[in-house]
């Protein structure tokens, strides 16, 4: 029974396409909106798209997901992947599955970046396939909800 998708970005990703294009490419969160509800669509969900610089209001779309009963969250959290236990223990809290996307491998980066709350948590995680990774995520969640794997 498909539903509604939370797609849910953290700080400094509405700058995308904006600065440092070689390392996040040159497309910008517009475009990822529009990928997310293709890749949605496809698979027969509504998307809700959010993007927050605040931790806390990241962890109150967590809870919201969990209360309006979402099928699933995709989740960048950006920076506070690599230390927010706030952000774990709400994803852990709602039970929503929630797959862990980032646009980068964080894996070949500062080893800082290779620790992920958010993964503790997490169903899957997809990194380092730009911003294409966002539709594998979702591509991934609808597998999943679909095999009553969640
Ligand atoms: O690769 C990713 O998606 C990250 O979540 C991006 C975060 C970074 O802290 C994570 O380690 C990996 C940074 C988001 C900043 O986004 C910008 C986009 C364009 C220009 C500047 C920052």
């Amino acid at each position: 029974m498909p539903g509604t998708l939370y797609v849910i970005n953290g700080p400094n990703l509405n700058l995308l396409g904006a600065r440092e294009p070689e390392k996040y490419g040159t497309s910008t969160l517009a475009d990822v909106e529009a990928l997310c509800r293709d890749a949605a669509g496809r698979n027969g969900y509504a998307v809700e798209f959010r993007q927050s610089n605040r931790e806390g209001e990241l962890v109150d779309w967590i809870q919201q997901a969990g209360r309006e009963r979402a099928a699933g969250i995709v989740l960048n959290a950006a920076a506070y992947t690599h230390t927010s236990v706030a952000i774990l223990d709400a994803i852990a809290a709602v039970g929503v599955p929630t797959v862990e996307v980032h646009v980068t491998n964080i894996h070949a980066r500062e080893p800082f970046r290779h620790k992920s709350y958010v993964s503790m948590a997490a169903k899957g995680l997809v990194c380092g396939f730009g911003i294409y990774g966002y539709a594998l995520a979702i591509d991934g969640l609808a597998a999943l909800l679909k095999a009553g794997r969640n």
